[in-house]
Protein backbone atom coordinates (compact mmCIF):
# COMPACT_ATOMS: atom_id res chain seq x y z
CA UNK A 1 0.00 0.00 0.00
CA UNK A 2 1.10 3.50 -0.95
CA UNK A 3 0.54 6.11 1.00
CA UNK A 4 1.94 10.68 0.06
CA UNK A 5 3.22 12.41 2.64
CA UNK A 6 0.32 14.26 2.68
CA UNK A 7 -2.24 11.17 3.53
CA UNK A 8 0.18 10.33 6.55
CA UNK A 9 -0.31 14.03 7.58
CA UNK A 10 -3.81 13.52 7.62
CA UNK A 11 -3.82 10.60 9.79
CA UNK A 12 -0.86 11.19 12.00
CA UNK A 13 -2.83 14.73 12.79
CA UNK A 14 -5.87 12.91 13.48
CA UNK A 15 -4.72 10.39 15.60
CA UNK A 16 -2.88 12.99 18.02
CA UNK A 17 -5.55 15.07 18.08
CA UNK A 18 -8.03 12.69 19.76
CA UNK A 19 -5.04 12.13 22.18
CA UNK A 20 -4.95 14.62 25.67
CA UNK A 21 -1.99 12.22 27.15
CA UNK A 22 0.37 13.53 23.71
CA UNK A 23 1.40 17.12 22.87
CA UNK A 24 1.81 18.61 19.64
CA UNK A 25 1.19 21.34 17.30
CA UNK A 26 1.07 18.93 14.18
CA UNK A 27 3.51 17.91 11.66
CA UNK A 28 5.41 19.47 9.28
CA UNK A 29 5.08 18.05 5.25
CA UNK A 30 9.00 17.91 5.85
CA UNK A 31 8.52 15.41 8.71
CA UNK A 32 5.96 13.04 7.38
CA UNK A 33 7.88 12.64 3.69
CA UNK A 34 10.78 11.27 5.62
CA UNK A 35 8.43 9.13 6.97
CA UNK A 36 7.17 7.59 4.46
CA UNK A 37 10.39 7.04 3.01
CA UNK A 38 11.84 4.92 6.26
CA UNK A 39 8.72 3.41 7.95
CA UNK A 40 11.01 1.27 9.75
CA UNK A 41 9.45 1.93 13.19
CA UNK A 42 5.66 2.36 12.89
CA UNK A 43 4.00 5.49 14.07
CA UNK A 44 2.29 2.98 16.60
CA UNK A 45 6.26 2.27 18.25
CA UNK A 46 6.74 5.53 18.31
CA UNK A 47 3.84 6.71 20.31
CA UNK A 48 4.76 4.10 22.81
CA UNK A 49 8.36 4.68 23.28
CA UNK A 50 7.34 8.43 23.66
CA UNK A 51 4.34 7.77 26.32
CA UNK A 52 6.48 5.05 27.95
CA UNK A 53 9.77 7.90 28.27
CA UNK A 54 7.32 10.45 29.95
CA UNK A 55 7.97 9.79 32.98
CA UNK A 56 5.92 12.65 34.74
CA UNK A 57 3.03 12.34 32.40
CA UNK A 58 3.39 15.87 31.61
CA UNK A 59 2.53 15.35 27.23
CA UNK A 60 5.89 16.17 26.77
CA UNK A 61 9.55 15.01 26.73
CA UNK A 62 12.26 16.88 29.20
CA UNK A 63 15.86 16.79 28.52
CA UNK A 64 16.42 13.54 30.51
CA UNK A 65 13.36 11.77 29.02
CA UNK A 66 14.62 12.15 25.47
CA UNK A 67 17.92 10.94 27.03
CA UNK A 68 16.08 7.36 27.31
CA UNK A 69 13.77 7.76 24.53
CA UNK A 70 16.58 7.58 22.41
CA UNK A 71 17.75 4.41 23.41
CA UNK A 72 14.71 2.82 23.21
CA UNK A 73 14.82 3.84 19.87
CA UNK A 74 18.04 2.09 18.98
CA UNK A 75 20.04 5.51 19.28
CA UNK A 76 23.00 5.93 21.76
CA UNK A 77 24.27 9.34 20.61
CA UNK A 78 27.68 11.05 22.30
CA UNK A 79 26.57 14.18 24.19
CA UNK A 80 27.22 16.55 21.98
CA UNK A 81 25.14 15.09 19.14
CA UNK A 82 22.82 14.60 21.61
CA UNK A 83 22.74 18.00 22.78
CA UNK A 84 22.44 19.78 19.42
CA UNK A 85 19.61 17.89 18.52
CA UNK A 86 17.43 18.80 21.60
CA UNK A 87 18.45 22.33 20.96
CA UNK A 88 17.59 22.13 18.05
CA UNK A 89 13.79 20.21 18.80
CA UNK A 90 12.56 21.50 21.78
CA UNK A 91 10.49 24.28 22.20
CA UNK A 92 11.68 27.60 24.00
CA UNK A 93 10.70 25.81 27.33
CA UNK A 94 13.26 23.26 26.97
CA UNK A 95 10.84 20.45 26.20
CA UNK A 96 9.46 18.41 22.90
CA UNK A 97 6.49 18.16 22.00
CA UNK A 98 5.12 14.57 20.01
CA UNK A 99 5.73 15.66 16.52
CA UNK A 100 9.28 17.42 16.95
CA UNK A 101 9.99 14.05 18.95
CA UNK A 102 9.32 12.30 15.65
CA UNK A 103 10.80 14.28 13.35
CA UNK A 104 13.84 14.37 15.27
CA UNK A 105 13.57 10.46 15.43
CA UNK A 106 13.35 10.26 11.31
CA UNK A 107 16.00 12.31 11.30
CA UNK A 108 18.65 10.36 13.05
CA UNK A 109 17.48 7.25 11.52
CA UNK A 110 17.97 8.70 8.06
CA UNK A 111 21.38 10.13 8.94
CA UNK A 112 22.63 6.48 10.36
CA UNK A 113 20.91 5.01 7.34
CA UNK A 114 23.42 7.29 4.77
CA UNK A 115 26.01 6.35 7.64
CA UNK A 116 25.93 2.75 7.28
CA UNK A 117 25.75 2.93 3.78
CA UNK A 118 28.90 4.79 3.56
CA UNK A 119 30.65 2.48 6.34
CA UNK A 120 31.03 -0.64 4.53
CA UNK A 121 33.44 -2.27 5.99
CA UNK A 122 31.27 -1.56 9.98
CA UNK A 123 34.23 0.49 11.33
CA UNK A 124 32.13 2.86 12.67
CA UNK A 125 33.63 5.95 10.96
CA UNK A 126 33.58 6.70 7.43
CA UNK A 127 36.16 9.45 5.28
CA UNK A 128 34.73 11.93 2.88
CA UNK A 129 36.09 13.78 0.42
CA UNK A 130 34.56 16.83 -0.63
CA UNK A 131 33.06 15.24 -4.02
CA UNK A 132 31.52 12.50 -2.03
CA UNK A 133 30.03 15.18 0.89
CA UNK A 134 28.71 17.35 -2.36
CA UNK A 135 27.55 14.00 -3.98
CA UNK A 136 25.33 12.55 -0.79
CA UNK A 137 23.82 15.90 0.08
CA UNK A 138 22.33 15.88 -3.42
CA UNK A 139 21.11 11.85 -3.02
CA UNK A 140 19.63 13.18 0.06
CA UNK A 141 17.98 16.07 -1.78
CA UNK A 142 16.50 13.78 -4.48
CA UNK A 143 15.55 10.80 -2.11
CA UNK A 144 13.06 13.68 0.05
CA UNK A 145 12.26 14.89 -3.33
CA UNK A 146 11.05 11.85 -5.26
CA UNK A 147 8.54 11.30 -2.25
CA UNK A 148 6.09 14.27 -3.37
CA1 LIG B 1 5.76 20.78 17.78
CA1 LIG C 1 7.56 14.66 30.46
Amino acid sequence: MEISAAELRTIMNKIVAKRTDIKTDGFSMDTCRIMVNLMDVSFLQLCSIYKKNDSDDSGTMSTPEMRVAFKDAGFTLNNTIYQQLVARYSDPDMTVDFDNFVGCLMRLEMMFKIFKKLDAHDSGSIELNFNQVRTNRDTLRVSVKNLV
